[in-house]
Parts: C-alpha cells; sequence; structure tokens
C-alpha cells in the first residue's frame, strides 16, 4: 500500500458527508490525491417542478461549509419565502421544505438538466463554485427513486416516508424501480477499479448505501479492484448514531447491531464487499463475530464530533485497509 493512496467513498447522506469531511483532511495530511466520492442518488424526486439530490446536496454543502448543522439538511441561515407561497398555491409537499438558496441550486440543477446536461455533468458543475477538495460523482445517471412498501399495501416515496412520516410507518420493504437497469455514472467503475482503498462510510446500510450497491456494475467492480474495502459501522452500541437505519434494518430482517451490518455487506472473499470493518470501542466485544464472518475487525472510536474526530476515524480506515492489503 502507498503512503499516498488513491481513495474512493461510498456515501450518502448526514453519515456520508461528516465522513467525507474527515477523509478529505486525511488525505490531505498525507498529501494524497482528493477522494473521489460516490453519492446515493436514491433519494432524489422532482417537486414543484425542480429535481431534488438531498444526499449529493447534503455532501456539496458540507464540504462547502455552507450545511445548516443544526437541522442536518439544507443551507446555513436559509429562509423560506418561496416555500411559503408554494403552500398558498397548495403546490409541493407542506411538509416537506425547499429554502430559497437550496431552491436556487435545484433551479440550477434543473435547468441544466434540461438543456442536456447528465447528471454527472451537473454534479461536476456544481462542484465548481467552491474549492470542494473531492471529486464527486452521482452513483447512477439513471433516475432511480426508493418507494417504501408500508403495511396495508400503500406504496410511497421515501421522502414521504422519512419526511412526513419520520419513519413511523412500519415498512415492509424498500424498492429501487428501474435500478436493474441503471449503469454506473461515468468514473465511478473506473474509479473503484483504480483506486488503493475503497471506503464505505457509515451512512444507512438499507437506503443510502444499499441503493449504490444495488446499482449492476458497482458490487462486480469491488469484487474485482486490487483496493481494499473497509467500511466503517453506523451501529454504536445497537443504536443507530443518527437518522432511522434501525427501522430501515428491522424491515430488512437485520438486527441493529456492528455484527448483523457488517453481516449485510459480506465478507469479500465470500461475495460480499467488505475486507475490513471498523466497529466502535463499545462493540468490541462483537469483534470475534465479525472476524468469523470473514471481514476483519478493527476497534477505533467511531463518534464523528468533529472534523478531527472524523479525521481520526479515516484514518483508522486507511490502517485497517493497509493491515489487510494483500
Ligand atoms: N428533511 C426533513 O426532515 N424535512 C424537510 O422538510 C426536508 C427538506 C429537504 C429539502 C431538500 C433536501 O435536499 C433535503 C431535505 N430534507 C428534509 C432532508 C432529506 O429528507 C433526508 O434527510 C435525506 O434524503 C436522507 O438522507
Amino acid at each position: 500500500m502507498t503512503s499516498s493512496p488513491r481513495v474512493v467513498v461510498l456515501a450518502g447522506g448526514v453519515g456520508g458527508s461528516k465522513f467525507t469531511l474527515g477523509v478529505r483532511e486525511a488525505l490531505a495530511r498525507l498529501g494524497a490525491p482528493e477522494a473521489t466520492v460516490v453519492v446515493n442518488t436514491g433519494d432524489d424526486l422532482w417537486l414543484s417542478g425542480v429535481r431534488l439530490q438531498p444526499d449529493v446536496d447534503s455532501i456539496l454543502y458540507a464540504l462547502a461549509g455552507v450545511n445548516d448543522t443544526e437541522r442536518g439538511w439544507g443551507r446555513a441561515g436559509d429562509t423560506e419565502r418561496v416555500n411559503h407561497e408554494l403552500q398558498q398555491w397548495d403546490a409541493g409537499w407542506p411538509w416537506f421544505t425547499l429554502g430559497d438558496l437550496d431552491l436556487g441550486t435545484h433551479l440550477a440543477r434543473t435547468g441544466w438538466l434540461r438543456e442536456g446536461l447528465t447528471p454527472t455533468q451537473v454534479v461536476e458543475r456544481l462542484s465548481h463554485r467552491w474549492p470542494l477538495g473531492v471529486r464527486m460523482l452521482p452513483m447512477t445517471d439513471t433516475e432511480v427513486d426508493t418507494h417504501v412498501r408500508v403495511s396495508g399495501g400503500e406504496v410511497m416515496h421515501f421522502q414521504e416516508w422519512w419526511t412526513r412520516h419520520r419513519a413511523q410507518l412500519a415498512p415492509l420493504g424498500f424498492d429501487n424501480p428501474g435500478i436493474r437497469s441503471a449503469r454506473p455514472a461515468p468514473g465511478v467503475v473506473e474509479a473503484i477499479a483504480d483506486a488503493d482503498v475503497v471506503l464505505l462510510a457509515p451512512s444507512n446500510p438499507v437506503v443510502s448505501i444499499g441503493p449504490i450497491l444495488a446499482v449492476p456494475g458497482i458490487r462486480e467492480a469491488l469484487a474485482a479492484t486490487a483496493a481494499r474495502v473497509v467500511g466503517v459501522s453506523p451501529i454504536i452500541g445497537g443504536s443507530v448514531v443518527r437518522g432511522m437505519a434501525d427501522v430501515c434494518l428491522t424491515a430488512i430482517g437485520v438486527a441493529t447491531s456492528a455484527a448483523a451490518v457488517a453481516g449485510l455487506y459480506g465478507a469479500r472473499r465470500d461475495g460480499g464487499v467488505l475486507d475490513a470493518w471498523l466497529i466502535a470501542q463499545e462493540d468490541a466485544h462483537l469483534a470475534p463475530d465479525v472476524d468469523a464472518q470473514g471481514v476483519r475487525a478493527v476497534v477505533a472510536p467511531l463518534w464523528m464530533r468533529d472534523v478531527a474526530a472524523s479525521a481520526a476515524m479515516a484514518d483508522a480506515a486507511l490502517a485497517a485497509a493497509e493491515a489487510t492489503a494483500r
């Protein structure tokens, strides 16, 4: 393994943003090339005529330092004048807020899509505004929504289930219609093939990392790469750190445990994706269980309290990659 590794991060949402900030810092200290971040687009949607890409925007805004850290989504200091006006028209969703500054991003994106740019080209354009210190790629250029089936047979968009119902309607399952015919966005497979290390951020395993791995070609790229694949557990001490991943895991029959999520991803040697798995000190007792699944367990502090803590996690993940290098 080189001391200047080429790193790819698979990421979504708030966990993905915080971890990506740490990876950027850790690689800058090493003088390593900028990481490529492959972002989940399964949360995306059309609303009031504009295309929203919540995970792309969360990571973009966090890297640019313009994110609302308290709410966990959108722009810091945003206002809601347009949103109020939309509500007067009964347009959009009354329980889903489009901030004014955030709408600027959605309008720019939608305009470029209408002009014929691909989502990958749109993400590249959005990335030019600020020095992000990473290369962002959407997981695919194909529109892939996430639908949630709830008891009673109703099917709703993930954002309705997540934001309106706060994941309180028991889900029976998650579907990504159209994902089987999706292709990885240009550059994704190549970045994985050329990487020294691929990191799975501590994002929601079901609705953030799951859709990325479900794009045909991405799992195959992970199986084929000479890079080490290291995941970071989003579960600490049997609980989710943020978000509602526990509800999502329960819906697909996986326990809310660091060892169970390692099992969901699986060992690379057995057709899964992981070489190593970072678990929290609170879960150190699960290390033998993870090792028994053919994945090297590495215990490290996993609370991303600030960028320094996230960077220390990234350092631990890179060290785990080194330790499992062939
Ligand atoms: N999350 C909320 O809880 N309430 C909202 O009104 C809301 C609006 C919103 C608008 C644009 C955007 O990009 C994200 C937004 N989010 C909102 C966050 C989003 O629903 C989820 O947290 C992510 O999709 C999960 O990663």
